[in-house]
Formats: C-alpha cells, structure tokens, sequence
C-alpha cells in the first residue's frame, strides 16, 4: 500500500521505513501516525522482512516531534485519543518481535524522542540533537517519553529533561543510555547498514525471543521475567537454527540461519 507521509523500500531482509516531511522536520502529523502504525504492522507480517530500519527524510530532522499545529484547538478528549493513537504506534514498534533500528541524523524532539525510544537500537550522528521540550508549549511528552526516558535514563535525567525541556547533543544521549552509538555524520548510513545486516543474518525466532524477555522482563517481577526467558530459551531449541548455529560453531563455519 502507498502512503502519503512514509517511504517503504526493502534491501534483502532490511525494511526501511522513511517519515517523510521534511519541509515540516517529519512532524508526526494524525495521518502520518496512522500510516506509520500500519507500515510497521505490515512489517510484522511479512516473513521476508527481518530488521525494519526507521528514518527521518532530508539531513535536518529524524521527528522534531507531533504536529503542533494540529493540536491548537484540541480538547482534553481529543488530546487523549491523540495521545493513545501515537502511545499505540510505539508500542506497536516495541513489540514487533523483530528488531527495530532507529537512524537518527538530526532532531530528535518531544513525539520524535518518544519514538527513537520505541525502537530496539538508535545510531545517531554526532549531530543529532535530542529533547523533550513539551514544557515550552504548556504541555507535557504524550507519546510515552515519560515512561520510556525514565526506565533508559532512569529518574534523574527524566526530570531534567523534561522539566526544563532543554536539547541535549549525541554524546550526552549516548552517556544517558538513549543513544546506542554516535558516528560522525558521513558515517551514519553504512554504520546502520551494517547493524542491520547482521540482524538480518541473525536467526529470527532468537532475536524475537530476546526482544520478548528483555521488553516484557522489564516490566515486571523477575521471577516472571526469568519465566519469559526460560520460554524463549526453550522455543530456540525447537529450531532448526538453533541446531544451524551451535554445528556451524562446531564445524568452524559461518551459520546460515533460515528463520526455521
Ligand atoms: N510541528 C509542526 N511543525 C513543525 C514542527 C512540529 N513539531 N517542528 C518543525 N516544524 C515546521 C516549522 O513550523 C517550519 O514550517 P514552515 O516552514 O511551514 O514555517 C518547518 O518545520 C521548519 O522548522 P523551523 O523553521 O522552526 O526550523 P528551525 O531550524 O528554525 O528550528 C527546531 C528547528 C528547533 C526543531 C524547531 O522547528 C522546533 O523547535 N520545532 C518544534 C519542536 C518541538 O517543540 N517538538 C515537540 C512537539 S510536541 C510533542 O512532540 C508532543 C508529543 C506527544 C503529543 C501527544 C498528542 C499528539
């Protein structure tokens, strides 16, 4: 399906996925929401895709964050359905059970932060600047960025971000844990290349099972999170790729691994 807002291109197993605005920094409109939502669903579906690659259009802007000028004449109803519309495309993305990859090359900011957060992995270049500068405008971070800042940063840089709502530079992001590694600007394409062609290669039903331990883990007591782990170390052994990569470790070869 075409959308308005997202580009969708496919390299082997790597979907990208382009927010596509740039003449308004790739401001997550209403409608840009929902075509994100459902381009990440689809990807979900769809067997041949392995990694998903999420990136902002133009060299200026990943998200400078929702629409702000969709929201001037909002209610509080209509703010929450606006609030719960975008909190489910990041949740979405969470638990996609596949990775997912955030290219940040510019801004960052308030729904653009929260949705960097949302992915399993952010290479930024040391250009990229990050915020939540929701305070500024009267508000506060809607699209989870209260929740997902403090369990990556914990309390501390949570408050400081977003009650004086100032940017932060890459290599602050990164000491913060919010940024999984900064590259100079010109190196940005092929580190996220390269990230994402090891995922691709990297046996699917074990990825996912990562994914679900770690996200899932998180959120509760660790005598179930250890329980989620014990499942999905269990399932791996169902697997024809588990079998592929401890012979291939045996046999001294590089593993190829199916997604069986
Ligand atoms: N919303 C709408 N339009 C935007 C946004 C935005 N968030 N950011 C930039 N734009 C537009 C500008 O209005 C401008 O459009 P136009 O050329 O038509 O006037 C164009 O993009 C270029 O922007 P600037 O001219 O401002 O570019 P600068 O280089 O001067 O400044 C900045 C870049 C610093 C990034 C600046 O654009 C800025 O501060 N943007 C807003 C950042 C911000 O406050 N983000 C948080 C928004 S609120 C939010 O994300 C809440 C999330 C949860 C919401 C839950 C309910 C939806």
């Amino acid at each position: 399906m075409a959308f308005r807002n997202v580009t969708t291109s496919d390299r082997g197993a790597v979907r990208t996925l382009t927010v596509n605005r740039p003449d308004k920094l790739n401001a997550l409109n209403r409608e840009t929401i929902g075509e994100l939502t459902l381009a990440f669903r689809q990807a979900a579906q769809d067997d041949a895709v392995r990694v998903v690659v999420l990136a902002g259009a133009g060299d200026k802007a990943f998200v400078a964050g929702a629409d702000i000028s969709e929201m001037t004449a909002w209610s509080p109803t209509r703010a929450q359905a606006a609030s719960r519309a975008g909190q489910e495309l990041m949740l979405t993305i969470e638990r996609l059970g596949k990775p997912v990859l955030a290219k940040i090359q510019g801004y960052a900011l308030g729904g653009g932060m929260e949705l960097a957060m949302a992915c399993h992995l952010r290479v930024a270049s040391d250009r990229a600047k990050f915020g939540q500068p929701e305070i500024g405008l009267g508000l506060i971070p809607g699209f989870g960025g209260t929740q997902r800042l403090t369990r990556l940063a914990g309390r501390g840089a949570a408050l400081e971000l977003c009650l004086l709502g100032h940017q932060i530079d890459a290599a602050r992001a990164e000491r913060l844990g919010v940024v999984t590694r900064v590259v100079p600007a010109d190196e940005l394409d092929a580190t996220v290349d390269g990230m994402a062609d090891q995922l691709a290669a990297a046996a699917p039903l074990a990825l996912k099972g990562i994914l679900d331990a770690v996200i899932e883990g998180a959120e509760c007591a660790i005598d179930q999170g250890l329980a989620f782990e014990t499942q999905g170390f269990a399932i791996a052994f169902s697997t024809d790729d588990m079998r592929e990569g401890t012979g291939a470790f045996l046999e001294r070869r590089k593993p190829s691994f199916k997604g069986s």
